[in-house]
């Protein structure tokens, strides 16, 4: 009653802030996103070991996550489960606004499934990993990717597959230390006390079916200004809560200024940063090693990667 299961993080270009119902963890918004390659987190779930549930991150026990864990395995597995014992491997910062949480739980559903046998769809290991953490959802699936909320529940589809449209991901790294204010409990301030929530949550549907028109067309161009004023607003609703939640620093200015640059240089790229300092530069292939070399080169970079589209979370050898 053992299974590994491997999946990567997700970067969204239209940004998931908010939640309808806190206690089902039900997004407000719909959301699309791209799953990376390389960067990945595996996970290995072992029923029937020791009398309590377990979990190692990186080799350290994380008893912090532990209760979040326990629930997403017995929505998999039912109440009456044995203990677990469950093993997080992740090859990037964690908790860094680097989607760690997306990786860990698709992993998570897609071992623990594996080891309990109980062969649920894909549909529903998403909704039970989104359950964990909303943005989880979308790394059961690969290349480009639409969650869609209804009233009370998450639909999920595959825009573009990765040979579809091989877009290459910079990843700029200005500062790998844990974030300040954690997601879950930011969406929660931004829709108590941002004066800009309400819109945020009105316009998602535009920004949605703009950027799904861009994929369906691959237009770059469209899908880059709908992704930056999309990454922009959510940030705006960041600022304008109370009290404010900024998780930039002046290196991740700098990237954005530099991709503007880019950009006006005739290079195909655009920005979107999400809930913590990092940058993350999309471009087309062709550009992605002007793009690594100028965020390198910005004082305050500490690391670069340039990372493909992924595939869903899978089940791997133990
Ligand atoms: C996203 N983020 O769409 C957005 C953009 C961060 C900024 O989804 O509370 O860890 O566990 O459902 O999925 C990060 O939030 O939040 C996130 P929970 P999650 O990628």
């Amino acid at each position: 009653m053992q299974a590994s299961a491997l999946a990567h993080p997700n970067i969204a270009l239209v940004k998931y802030w908010g939640k309808r119902d806190t206690q089902r963890n039900l997004p407000a918004v719909g959301s699309l996103s791209v799953t990376l390659d390389t960067l990945a987190t595996r996970m290995t779930v072992a029923f029937g070991v020791g009398d309590r549930d377990t979990l190692l991150v990186n080799g350290e026990e994380a008893p912090g996550m532990l209760g979040r864990v326990s629930r997403c395995l017995d929505d998999v597995a039912g109440a009456d489960r044995s203990p677990v014992r469950v093993d997080s491997e992740s090859n990037f910062p964690i908790g860094a606004g680097l989607a760690s949480s997306a990786s860990a739980f698709a992993a998570l559903v897609v071992a623990a499934d594996a080891a309990a046998g109980t062969n649920l769809d894909r549909l529903t290991l998403a909704q039970v990993a989104g359950a964990a953490s909303g943005s989880a959802a979308r790394s059961l699936y690969g290349g480009i990717v639409a969650l869609d909320v209804d009233a009370d529940q998450v639909g999920l589809s595959q825009l573009a597959r990765v040979d579809e449209w091989p877009l290459a991901v910079v990843v700029a790294i200005t500062d790998a230390a844990t974030k300040p204010v954690g997601s879950g409990e930011g969406m929660i301030r931004s829709a108590e006390t941002s004066p800009f929530y309400s819109s945020w949550v009105e316009q998602q549907a535009n920004d949605l079916a703009t950027a799904r028109q861009a994929v369906a067309s691959r237009d770059f161009k469209v899908l880059g200004e709908i992704a930056e004023h999309n990454c922009l607003k959510m940030h705006s609703v960041m600022w304008s809560s109370r009290p404010p939640i900024v998780y930039w620093n002046s290196a991740t200015l700098a990237c954005m200024e530099s991709v503007r640059s880019l950009r006006a240089d005739g290079e195909d790229v655009f920005f979107t940063i999400d809930a913590g300092p990092q940058v993350k530069a999309v471009c087309l292939p062709e550009s992605r090693h002007a793009v690594a070399d100028a965020l390198a080169a910005i004082p305050g970079v500490e690391d670069t990667m340039i990372v493909g589209l992924g595939h869903g979370a899978t089940v791997v050898e133990p």
